[in-house]
C-alpha cells in the first residue's frame, strides 16, 4: 500500500523581521513538490492553505513584540488544521512560512503522538534555537519563540494554552550558530540536545543524528522534523532573511534526509523561512523540494540495504 502524505500552507509572514513568507507555500508548490513526492510512490494530497481572520491589536509587557495577535491566530488555526491533517495520512509536510508556525505544528504533532500514546521527538535544523520567550525575545520577531513555547516554559502565556508539552530531552538541534544569551541559558536549564557547527565541524552530522534516531526507535517515538532554511549555508539557500554564514552543505543536508528516510521514523515535516522573494531563478525552493524528495525515498544508486545505525 502506498505511504500517504499529505501537504499544507501556512503562509505566514508575520513573525519575521522581513516581509516575503508569505509567498513560501506557492514557491513550494512552483517548484512542483507535489509531482516529486508522486514520483516516488506516494500518495499525496494537497489541503491548500490555512488562513486566519482579522485580528484586534493586543497588548504585552513587552514593547517590543510585534505582531503578537496574528501570530497568537495563526498558532491556533495552525494547531487545528495540523492536527486535522495528521488524521489524514503518514507523514504531513507543512509548508511556511516563518518559522512562528512551529508553534502550531509542533504543539499538534505532540498530541497526536499522545493520542497513539507514543513520545514525540523533535529534530530541529536550525541557525537558531528559538527559544526566547515573549518577554526575553529584544527584536520582537516571534519566529524566535516556538521553542520555547512548546516546551511549556513560562513568559508565552499570551499565546493558546498547551494542550501538550515536548520534553526538552526528546529535542535534537543541529547546525546551530547564532544564539542570544537569554537562549543560551535555556538551553542550559533544559537540557535540550544542541550540535553546534563546532560539533558537526567535529564529528560530522552522522554520529549526533544516529545516536538520536537510535533513542527515538528505542523510545517508540514519532519523529518530526523542523526544516529552517537557514540551516543551509546562504551560498546555496540564499532565499532566507536571517542568513547565517557556516551552515549546512548540500551533500550534509542531503545525508540528513536519507538518513532520515533509512530509519523509517519521521512522521511529520515542517519545511519554514522560505522568503521567494529573497531567492534566485528559484534554486533554494528547488532545493527544499530535492531534500524533501531525498526524505521520502529519492536516491542517487539503489542501494541493497537501507541501514541507518
Ligand atoms: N535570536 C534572534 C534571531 C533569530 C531567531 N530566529 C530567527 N532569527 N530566524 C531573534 O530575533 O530572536
Ligand atoms: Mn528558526
Ligand atoms: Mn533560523
Amino acid at each position: 500500500m502506498p505511504k500517504r502524505c499529505a501537504i499544507l500552507g501556512a503562509p505566514i509572514e508575520t513573525g519575521a523581521s522581513q516581509r516575503g513568507c508569505v509567498m513560501g507555500p506557492a514557491s513550494l508548490r512552483t517548484a512542483a513538490i507535489e509531482d516529486e513526492l508522486r514520483a516516488l510512490g506516494w500518495e499525496v494530497s494537497d489541503l491548500g492553505d490555512v488562513a486566519i481572520p482579522p485580528v484586534a491589536p493586543l497588548p504585552h509587557p513587552n514593547p517590543a513584540l510585534h505582531h503578537l495577535a496574528e501570530t497568537r491566530a495563526w498558532i491556533g488555526a495552525l494547531h487545528e488544521a495540523a492536527f486535522d491533517a495528521s488524521q489524514t495520512c503518514d507523514l504531513p509536510v507543512f509548508l511556511g512560512g516563518d518559522h512562528s508556525m512551529a508553534a502550531g505544528t509542533v504543539p499538534a504533532m505532540a498530541r497526536r503522538a499522545a493520542a497513539a500514546d507514543r513520545p514525540l521527538f523533535v529534530l530541529w535544523l536550525d541557525a537558531h534555537p528559538d527559544l526566547h520567550t515573549l518577554m526575553s525575545t529584544t527584536s520582537g520577531n516571534l519566529h524566535g519563540t516556538p521553542v520555547a513555547y512548546f516546551t511549556g516554559q513560562t513568559d508565552c502565556e499570551a499565546y493558546p494554552p498547551l494542550p501538550q508539552a515536548v520534553e526538552p530531552r526528546n529535542i535534537c538541534m543541529m547546525g546551530i550558530r547564532s544564539v542570544d544569551p537569554a537562549e543560551r541559558g535555556r538551553i542550559r536549564e533544559t537540557g535540550i540536545e544542541v550540535h553546534d557547527m563546532r560539533a558537526i565541524d567535529e564529528t560530522g552530522v552522522l554520529v549526533p543524528l544516529r545516536a538520536f534516531l537510535a533513542r527515538v526507535a528505542q523510545a517508540g517515538g514519532m519523529l518530526h522534523v523542523s526544516f529552517d532554511v537557514d540551516f543551509l549555508d546562504p551560498s546555496i539557500a540564499p532565499a532566507v532573511g536571517t542568513t547565517v554564514p557556516g551552515g549546512a552543505t548540500f551533500r550534509e543536508a542531503h545525508l540528513i534526509m536519507e538518513t532520515l528516510c533509512d530509519s523509517g521514523l519521521v512522521t511529520s515535516l515542517d519545511l519554514v523561512e522560505l522568503n521567494p522573494f529573497l531567492d534566485e531563478r528559484g534554486r533554494t525552493a528547488q532545493l527544499l523540494c530535492d531534500l524533501t524528495a531525498s526524505l521520502f525515498g529519492r536516491q542517487v544508486m539503489d542501494r541493497m540495504t537501507r541501514s541507518y545505525l
